[in-house]
């Protein structure tokens, strides 16, 4: 016989997991003890939401679920936000909350509410364990349920006296993914029609290309038909902003040239685009034709009407598409778009000029610069997101991490937290004043476990994307304005590197010094 935590804790193991983000609480007493006994590490955070967007960012970038932990009632409630951005981002997370005794459920009781009631409106399954023996296939069933596509989060909750009983069962072996099928050589043959009828073909590459690694064929794919592509800021890096093809992101451009692109483009191919991450009210017109290839049917939408959709596995898609087009005969127009491109990378290229404030988009090319095609960059959400996802050119999948399907702020620290944990690479997280102090307090997380990034803060005292929207509509703002504490005064009392650069030069520097280099804060006074 084996106690129910130890088994927990087993069963994690066997999926692979190596952290465990979470902040601990008396009803999961068991289960931590039996975390320490095994060769899962589990880390302790500051603040639940910071544990699952760990989860959330490790998901995102490796496939594999993140998991976080938390007790019951508060810190079930306050990991609800992260696992509500794996949910509408689609990254893989686990969740695991501690419950009061079976006992005590029925009547009002000390921090009980209905967590499985909560977390079932953020996650595509979740189960009480009420019994010793569902244990093993309910961790089974929220690994393959969180990983399989379209991933996102699962939710187990452990009621504390199941937790101390026994059972026979063992961990059942994760044995290899679901295979998912390939596209019905059908649908290939009328995308390929719709191809052949076309002279200016465009690419639309989500979130989708990016989790289920369709960046190789799309690239081959690009490279073999000269097709122009524009990513969602989730699908940054499936196809390098270096290739001439890339018409970067969906906002870049100082003049809208990729959704002029698309306007006059006469076929939109998209690739893995969620709706939830940008509404296509916002970039298409409606009355060009529409060919739709994700791993599920397109939502219902009026300004999202497909012509064809086929849904089948993303990678072998693209690449069985790049096979047919081989010898298909097509004709496109070849460079159309390249005033586009044009367009856009002068707008990518701003100097830095000696003015203090900075902007946060004359500051990105300096960011580039020092950071490898490999480094990850995580971004907050605010004004800043904007600006990176528009500037800053992506060369790899996965190196420009934006949450935009839940678009939460506060991701950033922890998410850096996690990708430095994930990837062998440097890891800096950008972020605004307002999104740094909400998760802040992960940077002792952070040191106390060893990790090393740079958190490059754009301090522009204010909810900036909030009231700059206000100012478009309004004329003023209101209910955005914010005090901040010394951020580098703070970041010492951490005992961090910290900068605050005060010219182009000792941006520069600061940048050059930090990235890579430990842990560190970059402040930059942004107009
Ligand atoms: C958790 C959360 N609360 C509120 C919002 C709405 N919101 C979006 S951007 C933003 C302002 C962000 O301010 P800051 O972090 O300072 O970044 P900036 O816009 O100044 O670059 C707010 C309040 C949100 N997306 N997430």
């Amino acid at each position: 016989m084996m106690k129910v935590s130890d088994l927990l804790a087993a069963c994690l193991e066997r999926e692979g997991v190596e952290h465990v983000f979470g902040l601990p609480g008396e009803e999961m007493e068991d289960l931590l003890f039996s975390l320490r006994d095994s060769s899962v590490t589990f880390v302790p955070v500051r603040h639940e939401q910071g544990a699952a967007f760990m989860a959330d960012v490790h998901g995102r970038l490796t496939g594999d679920a993140g998991v976080c932990l938390a007790t019951l009632g508060p810190g079930a409630t306050n990991l609800l936000t992260g696992v509500a951005d794996a949910h509408l981002d689609k990254s893989p997370l686990v969740a695991i909350t501690a419950q009061g005794g079976l006992e005590r459920l029925h009547q009002e009781s000390h921090q009980a509410i209905d967590v499985l009631r909560t977390f079932g409106a953020v996650t595509k399954w979740n189960t009480q364990l009420d019994s010793p023996d569902i244990v093993h296939e309910s961790v089974r069933k929220a690994f393959k349920v969180a990983q399989r596509e379209k991933p996102g989060a699962t939710h187990l909750e452990l009621p504390e006296d199941v937790a101390a009983e026994e059972t026979a069962t063992r961990p059942m072996d994760p044995g290899d993914r679901v295979s998912f099928a390939g596209p019905d050589p059908d649908a290939l043959d009328r995308i390929k029609a719709y191809l052949r009828e076309s002279s200016r073909p465009i690419l639309v590459v989500g979130n989708g290309a990016v989790r289920t690694l369709a960046a190789t064929p799309l690239r081959e794919f690009v490279d073999a038909t000269g097709v122009p592509v524009v990513s969602t800021y989730m699908g940054k890096g499936a196809v390098s902003d270096a290739d001439g093809h890339s018409l970067m992101t969906l906002d870049s451009g100082g003049d809208d040239e990729p959704i002029r692109a698309i306007a006059e483009s006469d076929l939109v191919v998209t690739v893995g685009y969620d709706i939830a991450e940008h509404d296509p009210d916002d970039w298409y017109g409606g009355e060009t034709p529409l060919v739709h290839v994700d791993s599920e049917p397109a939502e219902v939408y009026e300004a999202y009407d497909p012509d064809l959709e086929v849904v089948a596995d993303i990678e072998r898609t693209v690449e069985r598409l790049h096979e047919r087009c081989q010898d298909a005969d097509l004709s496109f127009e070849s460079r159309w778009y390249q005033d586009y491109r044009e367009g856009i990378l002068a707008d990518v290229d701003r100097e830095l000029t000696a003015d203090s404030p900075f902007t946060v988009r004359s500051v990105l090319p300096v960011l580039r610069e020092v950071m490898a095609p490999e480094d990850v960059l995580v971004s907050d959400v605010g004004s800043h997101k904007m600006a990176i996802a528009a500037n800053f050119p992506t060369y790899e999948p996965n190196t420009c991490i934006i949450s935009n399907g839940f678009a939460s702020m506060g991701i950033a620290v922890p998410g850096a937290l996690a990708a430095d944990l994930a990837v062998d690479a440097n890891v800096v997280a950008a972020t605004g004043d307002g999104g740094f102090l909400m998760n802040a307090a992960e940077i002792e997380t952070a040191t106390r476990i060893g990790c090393e990034f740079t958190i490059l803060l754009f301090n522009d005292e204010n909810y900036g994307l909030i009231s700059e929207h206000q100012a478009a509509h309004t004329g003023e703002s209101f209910g955005t304005e914010l005090t901040n504490p010394d951020f580098v005064t703070f970041a010492d009392s951490f005992g961090i590197e910290s900068y605050r650069p005060e010219s182009p030069a000792e941006l520069r520097r600061a940048i050059q010094s930090a990235v890579g280099d430990g842990m560190s804060l970059i402040e930059v006074p942004v107009a």
